[in-house]
């Protein structure tokens, strides 16, 4: 009789579920219970201690992306489309993808966007101010980004609302195949037409980071078919993350009025604060890994061609890595949070995203002296980000 060693106690808890969206942090105990455990419903594993989460992320051979990063394994199942070179991909040809994206994205080529993104953001917090009490969700996190983060990649003007569609494509499609994944598939082909169209060259400004993936292809290092997704991930990633992280933002103000305060009396503080709302509200919630090998997480066996869950929400908010996990506190000392992941995969994008966020903050703290809610912010029910539907607020000047 073979004996069972270190097994991974089962949970039925469902991440996919409406009732663990609404409120998932009251779920995360049971998925920290252990180094691993076993989610019943989708028979796969699952971190959620930080400690895991960060070692998973950590080895890459072993846990790879290329059999995708939602639990269908990509390699298994037909993907809807063609998989990602950057995010659903393994060295050395991810190695060789990331590092074209990482040169569009340099210090160098975000500094001379700082200018547009203000202007842009102050106007839009001007006229944000001038609506009373207004929806948060399509006037300012989904227009802040579809501004100054479509812009500068160069897409069309006309049509950027499926931006917002595609993101729910990409993201809900991570998770099983339930209501919130046929519901964002919904309109697919209307929406991957207009995706695919923008990621032309033909179609992209010839002075955006669009164009700039392109010159790759023009010298020889990848084709243009490749060039084409790469500039898809742009919009894949761009939009939907940030615009969930600037709406937990304002929920995060909105709330802690005392810290609004800090970051009005010194807006240097902006930077610090948003790294504290992506440990406290992360918006990737969830994604997964794939075993490439047996291998055995804090003396657990586990087999090769595996689907690991991994909860970044839970590692952001374990207590055996985070004094006070579930307070709010842009003083705190972030470092080393996963929000934006960690190793080679880490958010490519994440320099970008931070200048976004700082420079609307900025302007918001300029022009605000208070966030007031007025209403119950409308969660939006979804299998991987954290998610805002409606969000009511007043901007007191
Ligand atoms: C991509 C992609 C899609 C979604 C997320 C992401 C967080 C990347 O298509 O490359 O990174």
């Amino acid at each position: 009789m073979q004996e069972q060693l270190g097994t991974a106690p089962h949970t039925d808890v469902d991440p996919f579920s409406a009732e663990y969206i609404l409120n998932p942090y009251s779920h995360h105990d049971a998925l920290r219970q252990a180094p691993v455990v076993r989610i019943e419903k989708y028979d796969v594993l699952a971190v959620g201690r930080f400690e895991q989460v960060q070692q998973v992320l950590a080895d890459y051979n072993t846990f790879i992306s290329g059999a995708g990063v939602g639990l269908s394994n990509l390699k298994a199942e037909k993907p809807w489309r063609t998989p990602s070179l950057l995010l659903e991909t393994d060295p050395p040809n991810h190695t060789k993808n990331r590092a074209i994206i990482s040169r569009a994205l340099s210090p160098a080529s975000l500094r001379s966007l700082r200018e547009r993104f203000e202007a842009k953001a102050d106007d839009l917090v001007t006229k944000c101010i001038a609506l009373g009490e207004f929806d948060a969700i399509p006037n300012l996190a989904e227009m802040f980004p579809m501004r100054a983060f479509a812009d500068a990649v160069g897409v069309p003007q006309e049509g950027r609302h499926h931006l917002v569609a595609y993101g729910n494509m990409v993201f809900n499609t991570m998770g099983p195949r339930n209501e919130m994944f046929e519901d964002a598939m919904r309109n697919a082909e209307e929406v991957i037409t207009w995706i695919t169209n923008a990621c032309r060259r033909e179609t992209l400004t010839k002075d955006g980071l669009g164009a700039q993936i392109y010159t790759a292809a023009d010298d020889g290092t990848i084709t243009e078919a490749e060039a084409g997704l790469i500039v898809r991930s742009f919009l894949s990633a761009g939009i939907d993350t940030t615009t969930n992280a600037i709406a937990s933002a304002l929920v995060c103000f909105a709330d802690h009025p005392e810290q609004w305060d800090k970051v009005r009396e010194k807006p240097d503080l902006v930077r610090a604060a948003f790294e504290e709302v992506l440990r406290f509200e992360s918006p990737f919630q969830t994604f997964f890994r794939t075993t490439s090998r047996p291998v055995e997480i804090a003396g657990m066996p586990i087999p090769a061609n595996q689907k690991i869950l991994l909860s970044i929400g839970a590692a952001n908010r374990d207590p055996a890595r985070w004094e006070r996990p579930d307070e709010f506190d842009i003083t705190r000392r972030t470092t080393g949070h996963v929000g934006f992941g960690a190793g080679i995969h880490g958010c490519v994008g994440q320099m970008i995203a931070r200048l976004e966020v700082e420079v609307l903050f900025k302007a918001l703290a300029k022009h605000v002296r208070a966030i007031e809610l007025c209403g119950v912010p409308k969660r939006q029910v979804h299998n991987t980000l954290r998610g805002i539907e409606k969000l009511p607020l007043r901007l007191h000047s």
